[in-house]
């Protein structure tokens, strides 16, 4: 035992669990913590964003690439509530970062000091965030931490993993104890977390799978989440079974396997829909099956379970059956799992044969290639997305990071951005803060020093959140970001003009005595920042003008004017109740009972 402060131990903490960086946004409420961190800079860097949310998306981001949960710090009151929508969009993504936000201090409480929430409760910035985290401490006096930490790390990491909260009275960084810094191999590492399934499940659904003509694996955000990549190949090559995915799965298998088919959803790939409403059995690991992936669950768009069958295998008993019933519901890690089915059909030898079904999935695979393919000679002007982003796929090294932002920027890449390796698209699924892939880039380029990274956003998402360029500048981090200009949210118009009769209000840039189109000059603002800027109008500037910026090594903002109107094809759909639901434009749906 010896005598530390609050923020010492904190220090000696975050140290010990060798994480290498603390993000976030000083105060009053936050400088007592960052003077533990003066002395120790050798070992945890300091990154600070223009903005508390922008903190956590980028920590988001670099959990999403390392496992390795960051703290992110703010002051108190603000501060904490700027933080909150990256708290949520890293929660409902089953990513995970320390969120550490000060409050008044312990003598404090009920007073209404400065920035106290002491309306309802005293000091009471837990309840905020109730519904966004795993867990939320508030720490009563500095012995308290030592105790709360190695918590926070065993949580925030294992099972499904997710944000943890600690609230600390800002006197508590400067007031001192005599306790001893914990060790994270006693307290939160050596935990094996990989819940394996029984073996009598796994023999069921394998003796499922084989015995059935048209079977799939589905594979969603969690089998990305526990690195199942590897077992999820092999499993499926061994067995002969195609692949789809989720949005949040996309990327846990190389877009070239000729067993996968792309992701099923409201603007994913039309193998994927195709195949997914002509299954009889899908084998679902780590999927949520929410309404932008299961057409709002209406029958014969996505899916038809029942008759379909469904076994549906999560680490979170929670997500199991919560949309569609099982034939079998497995609660087991996914890379635990997909291990086992590979073991135990190799032992028995099990094989599939199954041409029938891969030769129709192939055909599917062909009419969509013919579809999407042209799009990569489209000289139109206003530019369409699709070439801009099959030019990014020609261009980009296979190990690139793209972060998507949200919106129809997000479904176009969706549909039109391969990912030879695994584990090379990150996307806001569950939340969709917008903002998040604008800053969450920094977050990859900090994990993958080596890899380029880039973001595709929009205008929208861009003006949010435009100064990651200054913090991209600031800490020598050369991304590309690959802006939509549409002058409007364009999703959102999108479902005015077809789900409102066109009636469009408050959804494009205009200035409003002129009616005219309008937006910043957002090339001239990258440069103000001290980055790279190029507004780019026709086709063929694009390849060029992104090689370049790929190579410059600095920080690099490509504004490239799109066609505004044209919408991005339905391979399924999504309903907004009570308005019903528009009907695919490439693929049909079909109802079968
Ligand atoms: C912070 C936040 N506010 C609002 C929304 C609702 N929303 C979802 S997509 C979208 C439009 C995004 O516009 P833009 O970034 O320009 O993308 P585009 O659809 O034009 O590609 C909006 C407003 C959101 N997801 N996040
Ligand atoms: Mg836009």
């Amino acid at each position: 035992m010896a005598e530390y402060r609050g923020n010492e131990i904190i220090a000696e903490y975050l140290i010990k669990e060798n994480i290498p960086y603390i993000m976030g946004y000083a105060g009053h409420g936050a400088i007592g913590l960052l003077d533990g961190i003066y002395d120790r800079t050798d070992k945890i860097q300091v990154i600070w964003p223009r903005i508390e949310q922008a903190a956590g998306f980028i920590a988001d981001v670099y959990y999403r690439l390392t496992g390795v949960p960051v703290p992110v710090y703010t002051s108190t009151g603000p501060g904490p509530m700027n933080l909150t929508i990256a708290v949520a969009n890293a929660f409902y993504d089953s990513s995970a970062f320390l969120a550490i936000t000060g409050q008044v201090t312990t003598d404090q409480f009920d007073t209404g000091a400065l920035q106290e929430e002491y309306r309802y409760f005293a000091g009471d910035f837990p309840s905020v965030l109730k519904p966004i985290v795993k867990h939320s401490w508030q720490v009563r006096k500095v012995e308290d931490l030592p105790r709360y930490l190695p918590k926070a790390y065993k949580l925030m990491r294992s099972g499904r993993p997710g944000p943890c909260h600690l609230d600390i009275p800002y006197d508590l960084y400067i007031h001192r104890a005599d306790v001893e810094i914990p060790d994270p191999q006693q307290w939160s590492t050596p935990i094996d977390w990989r819940t394996p399934a029984s073996p009598e499940a796994v023999d069921k659904a394998l003796d499922m799978l084989l015995k059935t003509p048209r079977p799939l694996i589905l594979a969603g955000g969690g089998v990305m989440v526990s690195g199942a990549t590897e077992e999820l190949k092999e499993l499926a090559s061994y067995l002969n079974i195609p692949v789809y995915t989720t949005l949040m799965g996309k990327g846990v298998m190389s877009e070239e396997d000729a067993l996968y088919l792309g992701v099923a959803g409201c603007w994913g790939d039309y193998p994927a829909a195709e195949a997914a409403r002509n299954a009889d059995l899908i084998l679902a690991v780590g999927a949520r099956f929410a309404d932008l992936h299961c057409a709002s669950w209406l029958p014969g768009y996505t899916y038809n379970i029942p008759p379909t069958k469904l076994v549906q295998v999560d680490i979170d008993a929670s997500e199991i059956g919560r949309n569609y019933p099982v034939e079998l519901g497995i609660i087991a890690d996914a890379r635990a799992f997909l291990a086992q089915m590979l073991a135990a059909a190799k032992a028995k030898g099990l094989k599939r044969e199954g041409k029938a079904w891969l030769d129709e999935v192939y055909d599917y695979k062909t009419e969509w290639r013919n579809f999407v393919e042209p799009y990569a000679e489209n000289t139109e002007v206003p530019i369409d997305p699709r070439r801009v982003l099959l030019d990014m796929r020609r261009v980009a090294p296979d190990d690139t990071i793209l972060v998507a932002d949200v919106g129809n920027n997000q479904a176009w890449v969706e549909q039109y951005w391969g990912t030879p390796q695994p584990k090379t698209h990150i996307t806001p699924g569950g939340f969709a803060a917008m903002g998040f892939g604008v800053c969450g880039v920094l977050g990859a380029k900090l994990a993958r020093p080596e890899s380029p990274c880039i973001n595709v956003c929009s205008d929208g998402g861009f003006t949010m959140t435009p100064h990651a360029v200054a913090t991209a500048v600031e800490y020598d981090l050369p991304v590309v970001w690959v802006l939509f200009n549409n002058y409007s949210i364009g999703c959102i118009r999108d479902l005015q003009r077809f789900y409102l009769d066109g009636r469009e209000i408050g959804t494009s840039f205009r200035k409003v005595k002129t009616g005219e189109l309008w937006n910043p000059d957002y090339a001239k603002m990258a440069e103000a920042m001290g980055g790279h800027g190029v507004r780019i109008e026709k086709p063929a500037d694009f390849a060029p003008a992104f090689e370049a910026a790929l190579k410059s090594g600095v920080p690099t903002l490509l504004d490239v004017i799109i066609n505004r109107d044209t919408p991005v094809p339905l391979t399924s759909t999504w309903q907004m109740p009570p308005i019903p639901a528009a009907e695919p434009t490439f693929g049909k749906r079909k109802v079968r009972t």
